[in-house]
């Protein structure tokens, strides 16, 4: 048998399959044990997600409202100013975040004023002591190393389903494109913030070929955020019905058995879940949450109820940020 926690990147199908259908007792305990080893068990790191550029995308993500091609009533946003974004980033740290993520509706990072703009932005967050993410579609190696220099922690962009389901879901943009940014945002030297989402009415196949999509890049994703469709209405997802939040604790258990020094993020859908199924996430080894009661443009469980939650669970917000660059 395989050393229990080794760093692997090549996990096969069949490997991934027996680890996700143990039975819940095993697979919790692996996980666990495999939690434990890397990191504090009691610890939950903050995140707090804002905006910077709301909608009027001109990608055909099924699942996503910010699209132009759905009628979810967004409108096209325009960038908001330094200020706004560093007073939103101000009053997350206030309520115990240690990161903070700008996202923007875009295929790809404009350049230009906009970009300075942005690495403005990064600039000021990390000046507030908080690890700063961003999100912004595509980029070239360029400004993913001006990203770089203007000291941003981590970069987040999903490959959000298997290689075989994602035609399905995206057709605007290949998965080679994805792995592309990716591999300019390493290459400078920005931590990987990649993962994916279920509840799309995706096949087992397809969470088991994500999984080892994100496990076979190397090194691991620093950061994987998994997230639960939120259907909202307008977009072709729209109207998926919820899956079992089993099925989540299950694909967060075998992420963090598969990339043991990744955080795994229990990202979007909180507020579909209850705590108790927001505990057996915790428990299967995520450590992260998003606090304040707004995603990027959807809801999510007012910080004061996380807080509630953590304390019956005898777990507790990080009060330092997890990732020193
Ligand atoms: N436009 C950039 C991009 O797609 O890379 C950044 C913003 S995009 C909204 C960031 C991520 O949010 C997507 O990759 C997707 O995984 C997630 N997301 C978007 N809409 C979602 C929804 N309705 N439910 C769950 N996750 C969603
Ligand atoms: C990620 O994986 N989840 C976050 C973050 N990365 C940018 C975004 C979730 C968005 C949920 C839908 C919305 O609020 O618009
Ligand atoms: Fe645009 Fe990102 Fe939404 Fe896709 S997920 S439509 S790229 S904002």
């Amino acid at each position: 048998m395989e050393t229990l926690d080794a760093i692997r990147h090549d996990w096969s199908l069949d490997e991934i399959a027996e680890i996700h259908e143990l039975p819940l007792p095993d697979l919790l305990f692996r996980a666990q044990t495999i939690h434990r080893a890397h990191h504090d068990p009691l610890q939950v790191q903050g995140c707090a997600l804002l905006s910077v550029k709301t909608g009027g995308c001109a990608e055909d993500c099924a699942y996503c409202p910010q699209s132009s091609r759905y009628d979810t009533g967004l409108g096209r946003g325009r960038l908001i100013s330094v200020e706004d974004t560093l007073a939103a980033a101000e009053s997350a740290r206030d309520q115990g975040a240690t990161r903070f993520c700008m996202g923007a509706a875009w295929r790809s990072a404009p350049r230009g004023a906009q970009f300075e703009r942005v690495l403005e932005m990064v600039r000021g967050v990390r000046a507030l002591g908080l690890e700063a993410c961003c999100t912004l579609g595509m980029l070239s190696a360029e400004q993913a190393v001006a990203l770089a220099d203007a000291g941003l922690t981590a970069y987040n962009h999903n490959l959000d389903t298997s290689p075989e389901y994602y035609g399905a879901i995206i057709t605007t943009r290949t998965y080679a494109d994805r792995l592309e940014t990716l591999g300019f945002v390493r290459d400078a030297g920005v931590t990987v913030c990649c993962g994916g989402i279920i509840g799309m009415g995706e096949v087992l196949a397809d969470r088991l070929g994500l999984l080892q999509q994100l496990a076979a890049q190397s090194p691991h994703p620093e950061s994987v955020p998994i997230n639960v469709l939120v259907p909202v209405a307008g977009t072709p997802l729209g109207d998926t019905p919820p899956i079992d939040p089993l099925e989540l604790v299950r694909v967060i258990a075998t992420a963090r058995i598969l990339m043991p020094a990744s955080i795994v993020r229990l990202s979007a859908g909180r507020l579909a879940l209850s705590d108790e199924a927001q505990a057996l996430c915790l428990l299967a080894g995520a450590s992260s949450i998003f606090i304040g009661d707004k995603l990027l443009t959807t809801g999510n469980p007012e910080a004061e109820r996380d807080r509630e939650l953590l304390d019956r669970l005898g777990m507790r917000l990080r009060t330092e940020p997890l990732t020193v660059i």
